[in-house]
Order: C-alpha cells, then sequence, then structure tokens
C-alpha cells in the first residue's frame, strides 16, 4: 500500500490541558484537525517506528471515526502494530493496564472524560508513555511546538478495519490486533482484590450494591467483574450500555450530575453502598445510604486501610495528592510514617513518583484515585477497594468515614466550579488575584486573618522538572486553606474552581453540615477574588 502525504498548514488552538486535547467534536471534524494533532504527534516520538501502540476511547460520538484516521496514519507513519480494544473501546485505566502488559510503547486514550458527548459535545484525545501513563510535560509540549509548523500528513488508501471482531488483520505492514478490553483489566484486579471475600460480601442476604455506569465506558467492565465474577445480581449495574451520546447525561460522577444513583442511595430501600464512574472510566464517585464520600476523603480512608486489601498488604510506599486535594490523607501519611507528596493538578504529574517507587496510592479532589498497578486514575479498582474494606471490616459505609474522623480529625471540603464564565473576566480574576498574593499575609478577608498565600510550583523530585502557576493558595488561621484556579479541561469559556478546606479536629462539630461548616471561607474567598460579583454569578454551577 502507497504511503500518501497530504499537505497541510498548522491550525490553532492545539494546545494540550490538563488531559489532553479537548475540544468540541464540530471542532475535531474540521478537515485535517485530527490529522495534524497526530501527526505532530507521531513526528515527536523517536522510536515509535516499527514499535506497538495501544488504542481505544470511551466509545463517544467520533470514537468510531478517529480510531479509523488514527490506524490508517499509524501504518502509513511505519508503527509496528497496534493493538484496539473490541468496537473501539477502552477504558483509561484499561489502556494503561494494556500498554504495561503488552510493553507497548504507548497508547493514545480517544476520550473527553466527564464532559459531555454527542455531536454537539466534545472530543478528545491524549497519548500515554510507555509507562501507561498521562505524557508529561514536555512530552506535550513537544507535540504542541510542532502543531505549530506541521506542514504534511501521512496516510494510506485504505477501506475501514472491521474491529468487531477479536483477532489479527493487517494494515499495510502494520499489525492491528484487536483485542478483549476488559479481561486483561478483570485479570489485574482478580490480583490485587480478595475476590471470593468479595463474593461472599455480595452474597450476604440483605447486601445490595448499585453502581452507575452513566451510559459511559464502565459497563461493560462493571458488568463483567461486578455481576459476572462476583456474582452481584443483574441490575445491579445501572446505566450500563455505552452511547455515543452518554444517553444526553453529563458523565461526571458528582452529586449534580449523578442524580439518579444519588436519589437511589437516599431513598427508603436505598442499597448498602453506590459508586459511578466517569465517561472513560477513571474517575469514582462512592456513596453510602444517605451519604455521600468527599473524595478527598476517599484516598484517605483507602490508604489507612490499605493493609486490608491483598494487593497493598505489604503496607504503602508513600502516598500523593494534588495539590487542591483536601490534606485528609496527609494525616494518614504521619500516622503511618510514609512520605506524602504534593502534585499539580493532573494524573501526569504522579508518574514518576509510582516509576520511581516513592509511593503507592494517589488520588484528586476531583473524584480520581489510583494506585500502582497502572499509570491512570482507576474507577472501578476504586470501588473494588471500597467493597474489600467493607468486606474485611463490616459497618457502613458512613461508619468508616466518621470513624476515620474521629481518629485522624476531619477536613470539611468543598470544590465550587464557575462553568462557563467569560474568559477574559476569568483571567483577570485570576491574574488580580496573583498580584495581591505578595501582600496578603498578615491581612484579614471577612472575619479571618492570612496566614500566607502562594502561587503553587512543583518541582518534580525524580526528573527536576519545574511547574509553576499552578494554582493560588491562601492560608488561614487554623488549618484553613482556599485555592483558585482555572480549569484546563472545558471547552466553553472558562471554568474557576475554587477550592475550600478547614481542618475540623472536635468530633461533636464534626456533623455540621459541609457548606455551613465552610461559609467563613466562602465570604473570604469572595472578598479576595469578587468572583461572583465580577463573573456575575449568584452561586456556583457544580458544588462538590
Ligand atoms: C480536571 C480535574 C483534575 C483531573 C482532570 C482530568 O482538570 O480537576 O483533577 O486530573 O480533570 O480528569 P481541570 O484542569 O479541569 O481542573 V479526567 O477524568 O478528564 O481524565
Ligand atoms: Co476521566
Amino acid at each position: 500500500m502507497q504511503v500518501k502525504t497530504v499537505p497541510t498548514r498548522p491550525i490553532e488552538g492545539q494546545l494540550p490541558g490538563t488531559s489532553g486535547l479537548r475540544k468540541k467534536v464540530t471542532v475535531f471534524q474540521q478537515p485535517g484537525y485530527l490529522e495534524n494533532f497526530v501527526q505532530s504527534l507521531f513526528d515527536v516520538l523517536p522510536g515509535l517506528a516499527g514499535n506497538t501502540l495501544v488504542l481505544g476511547g470511551d466509545g463517544r460520538y467520533f470514537n468510531d471515526r478517529a480510531i479509523q484516521v488514527i490506524l490508517r496514519m499509524a501504518a502509513a507513519n511505519g508503527v509496528g502494530c497496534v493493538l484496539v480494544g473490541r468496537d473501539g473501546i477502552l477504558s483509561t485505566p484499561g489502556l494503561s493496564d494494556l500498554v504495561r502488559q503488552r510493553h507497548a510503547f504507548g497508547g493514545i486514550v480517544l476520550s473527553a472524560s466527564h464532559n459531555p458527548g454527542g455531536p454537539d459535545g466534545d472530543f478528545g484525545i491524549k497519548y500515554n508513555i510507555g509507562n501507561g501513563g498521562p505524557a508529561p510535560e514536555k512530552v506535550t509540549e513537544a507535540i504542541h511546538q510542532r502543531t505549530l509548523t506541521i506542514d504534511r500528513w501521512l496516510t494510506l488508501d485504505s477501506a475501514d478495519i472491521d474491529l468487531g471482531r477479536l483477532g489479527e488483520t493487517a494494515l499495510g505492514a502494520m499489525r492491528i490486533e484487536v483485542v478483549d478490553p476488559v479481561a486483561s483489566y478483570a485479570r489485574l484486579m482478580q490480583q490485587l482484590f480478595d475476590f471470593e471475600r468479595l463474593r461472599a460480601l455480595l452474597a450476604r442476604p440483605g447486601f445490595r450494591i448499585c453502581f452507575d455506569a452513566m451510559h459511559a465506558v464502565t459497563g461493560p467492565y462493571a458488568q463483567a467483574i461486578l455481576e459476572g465474577q462476583l456474582g452481584a445480581p443483574a441490575g445491579s449495574v445501572i446505566n450500563g450500555v455505552p452511547l455515543p451520546d452518554f444517553g444526553g447525561g453529563h458523565p461526571d460522577p458528582n452529586p449534580t450530575y449523578a442524580d439518579e444513583l444519588v436519589a437511589r442511595m437516599c431513598a427508603a430501600d436505598a442499597p448498602d453502598f453506590g459508586a459511578a464512574s466517569d465517561g472513560d472510566g477513571d474517575r469514582n464517585m462512592i456513596v453510602g445510604r444517605r451519604f455521600i464520600v468527599t473524595p478527598s476523603d476517599s484516598l484517605a480512608v483507602l490508604a489507612a486501610n490499605a493493609t486490608l486489601v491483598p494487593g497493598y498488604a505489604a503496607g504503602l510506599k508513600g502516598v500523593a495528592r494534588s495539590m487542591p486535594t483536601s490534606g485528609a490523607v496527609d494525616r494518614v501519611a504521619q500516622a503511618l510514617d510514609i512520605p506524602c507528596y504534593e502534585t499539580p493538578t493532573g494524573w501526569k504529574f504522579f508518574g514518576n513518583l509510582l516509576d520511581a517507587g516513592l509511593c503507592t496510592l494517589c488520588g484528586e479532589e476531583s473524584a480520581g484515585t489510583g494506585s500502582d498497578h497502572v499509570r491512570e486514575k482507576d474507577g472501578l479498582w476504586a470501588v473494588l477497594f471500597w467493597l474489600n474494606i467493607l468486606a474485611v471490616r463490616g459497618g457502613s459505609v458512613e461508619s468508616i468515614v466518621r470513624e476515620h474522623w474521629q481518629r485522624f480529625g476531619r477536613n470539611v471540603y468543598s470544590r465550587h466550579d464557575y462553568e462557563g464564565v467569560d474568559a477574559a473576566v476569568a483571567r483577570q480574576i485570576v491574574a488580580d488575584l496573583r498580584t495581591a498574593l505578595p501582600t496578603l499575609a498578615g491581612r484579614t478577608a471577612a472575619g479571618l486573618k492570612v496566614l500566607r498565600a502562594d502561587d503553587f510550583a512543583y518541582t518534580d523530585p525524580v526528573d527536576g522538572s519545574v511547574s509553576r502557576g499552578q494554582g493560588l493558595c491562601v492560608f488561614f488561621d487554623e488549618g484553613s486553606r482556599l485555592v483558585l484556579r482555572a480549569s484546563g479541561t472545558g471547552t466553553e469559556g472558562a471554568t474557576l474552581r475554587l477550592y475550600l478546606e478547614r481542618f475540623e479536629p472536635d468530633t461533636a462539630r464534626q456533623a455540621v453540615e459541609t457548606q455551613a461548616a465552610l461559609q467563613p471561607l466562602i465570604d473570604a474567598a469572595e472578598a479576595l477574588t469578587g468572583l461572583r460579583a465580577r463573573s456575575g454569578r449568584q452561586r456556583p454551577t457544580v458544588i462538590t
């Protein structure tokens, strides 16, 4: 088959964000847009020729088209072999696992994660390196630089490949292997968790679970593992059929968008355990009866109970959390006498720590938890981890969290998202607070005294690379903190995230409603930023 060289010109707007390149489907459908980005990627990956890539996505609208384009381009660029999930489906942690198991050169994830899908929704593409994790900043920066000068892309003339059947085919000189998206991942879960105990838990009379796959990629994984291998009754997985538009929903597992699950968990006959995952399967929300677990608390609970789970019985080497994530896990690390690392937002910063064996568990406040079993956050893994803890300890989700607070204190925590803010206004709000940072120490805002303030910068302890401007932090008396940063995953206007945290050691006061407990900080944030007044918003779009 003849390689075709197609002349092109740089297209604006190809700067990868927190988690790859994420844009409206209509942007990706522009002639050459996807091709320019993919060719730029291939152009900056020395050593790719003759090697293996893993390719798959969350099944959203345009997934199937993009895969065919990428396969042809991979063949034209001399890639040796591409492993593709059947029907082009792979969850993000599932892809990470395959890259590692098959010692692939890297992987391409097609997803916009928790963003809505469909013809008017979002699409995304992310490159993962050979450790199975998101490419570090120096690679994404090189890709972006290449998009600014690109002048041609390579492809082949060929019919679409049938991705519905498992097995091998060829495209020119390139091998294509269509693999079962679930099999390898399910084996890995069996190695980490006590499946016998989990089976016994799910067979206990009266014990019920509800897993909401939100019509996204975890449906087949959850059905195979929770219902198939662990024997949860049929129907324990809801919204389990992946749909290109996620059934019109917003596949973001938080109390606002996973409202169906939350309603079930608040009903009189609520199951004992509820959970949801996002579009690409890397996030998780854990819910007990009438009790939602804050993701930062979830990470801390997993760390504190890790040795109850076979895969972590030897203990944790360390833990890591993104900067805006609450300090709950820090308290566990201190008690366990293990290191705790604080990284910028985005899973790519955990890769070096995990590779170097500096930490075992990591997490983010945005409903992401994971470990060194892959190099992505992993939604279903977190669900199995929680179930394994419940199987060993007994009790309820709520009692486990409340006991945790009693022992370690509670980091009362909330994130307020202001979505679709005018981009210029959002930039100015952030810029003004950044300018004010050096003057804040000693000042009082809405009755709270500022101790110090900084613009978070991170030096990677493994390779020494420095990432600046990762979020504005203001610290107050008594372990309170607020953080302001602009989202790097939104596709409409700007999304501003305000993260609020206050430490509460007093068990009696831990029961206070979260937003009420944080009101002084909410007021201080408004006094310092004017966010609501300047963006014209009465309240946040989403509160988690
Ligand atoms: C958000 C979250 C961040 C997460 C990222 C990707 O980024 O805050 O914690 O790593 O999404 O998650 P941002 O820049 O919008 O705050 V996912 O599930 O897209 O892979
Ligand atoms: Co995701």
